[in-house]
């Protein structure tokens, strides 16, 4: 029996297939967006660009958030990893937000057709999250910012809180690792509350992180040296999640597991970008696309007429 009642829970859930459909569409289709005949060749954009293997642990951490502090006015969640746009355009999206800076982006089929046919292609949608997506103040190809960023809305406004996804090979960088000590000198009274989250996903391109190397138990005492509370999440369980926010803990540092590339065809630094490469060409990979789109269950989220349904 889930702790914050089974509704809640299947609504996460259900959001978050949506936003994982929506990601997978947006890497792969010019067309067919809601899979209304067999997919073909010509329904696969000629040049696939873009990052899977991100998307999944942060529609889990967005749909997670927004469920349990969304009704916050001074509640903000900042994005590390804009590699992962796809997943923040599609949260975005679904939840109206883009479309309050982009007519075009209707929550219906037009809108659908419009995130997806634009995704990476020219004159349309960047590839990483840009100062076109609503809210983003940098280009989303540099890794490093996220937790000062946090830390910055933070300061002088006591009544905000923020949380920030962080990517394990983002933690690597410089400025991460050293805006890990802004908690010794912004926690307090005056100050908002920032929540970290770790994406412990176990690689960053092609070889693994250094903390998932490193193993749990490091892990665990570094965040501590630094002041934080280590929290795990353990796989993207919604249950799980909410169980593990709603904890009263100080300085809490959340660790997200979650398998790279999650929901798809393959994992870890095979998922990273594109993790079918030939489905434009390729009979074997164009049905295993078709697979993979057809196991969120699309169709059962979002109705032609009526919108979507969760
Ligand atoms: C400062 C910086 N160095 C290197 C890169 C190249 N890069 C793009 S994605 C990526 C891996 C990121 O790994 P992680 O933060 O763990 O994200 P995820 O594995 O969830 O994709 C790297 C190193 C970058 N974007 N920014």
């Amino acid at each position: 029996m889930s702790s914050v009642g089974i509704s809640k829970i299947e609504s996460i859930e259900k959001r978050i297939r949506a936003c994982d459909y929506l990601c997978v569409a947006q890497l792969y289709l010019r067309n067919n967006f809601l899979l209304e005949h067999p997919l073909s060749f010509d329904d696969i954009k000629p040049r696939l660009l873009g990052h899977w293997g991100t998307c999944h642990g942060i529609n889990v951490a967005y749909a997670n958030l927004m469920a349990y502090f969304g009704d916050d006015p001074n509640f903000s969640f900042v994005l590390g990893p804009g590699h992962g746009f796809p997943a923040l355009q599609a949260n975005l999206f679904i939840d109206g937000e883009l479309e309050k800076v982009d007519r075009q982006a209707t929550r219906d089929l037009n809108g659908i057709r419009y995130i997806c046919g634009k995704f990476s292609w020219p004159d349309g949608f960047p590839s990483h999250a840009s100062p076109a997506t609503p809210t983003v103040i940098t280009e989303g190809g540099e890794l490093g910012y996220a937790l000062a960023n946090a830390y910055g809305v933070a300061l002088g406004h006591p009544e905000k809180t923020i949380a920030v996804l962080i990517g394990d090979g983002e933690l690597e960088t410089a400025t991460a690792l050293a805006s890990l000590n802004l908690r010794d000198l912004l926690d307090g009274a005056k100050n908002g509350r920032v929540l970290p989250m770790l994406h412990l996903n176990g690689y960053k391109i092609s070889a693994p992180s250094i903390y998932a190397r490193r193993g749990e138990r490091e892990l665990n005492e570094m965040l501590r040296g630094f002041g934080f509370t280590p929290v795990i999440i353990d796989g993207d369980s919604a249950d799980a999640f909410q169980a593990a926010l709603s904890q009263e803990i100080d300085a809490p540092f959340y660790i997200m597991k979650t398998e790279k590339g999650e929901t798809g065809p393959n994992r870890g630094y095979l998922a990273h970008q594109i993790p079918l490469k030939e489905p434009a060409y390729n009979h074997a990979e164009l049905s295993q696309l078709e697979s993979w789109l057809k196991s969120y269950d699309f169709m059962e989220l979002f109705d032609k007429e009526r919108g979507f349904l969760i």
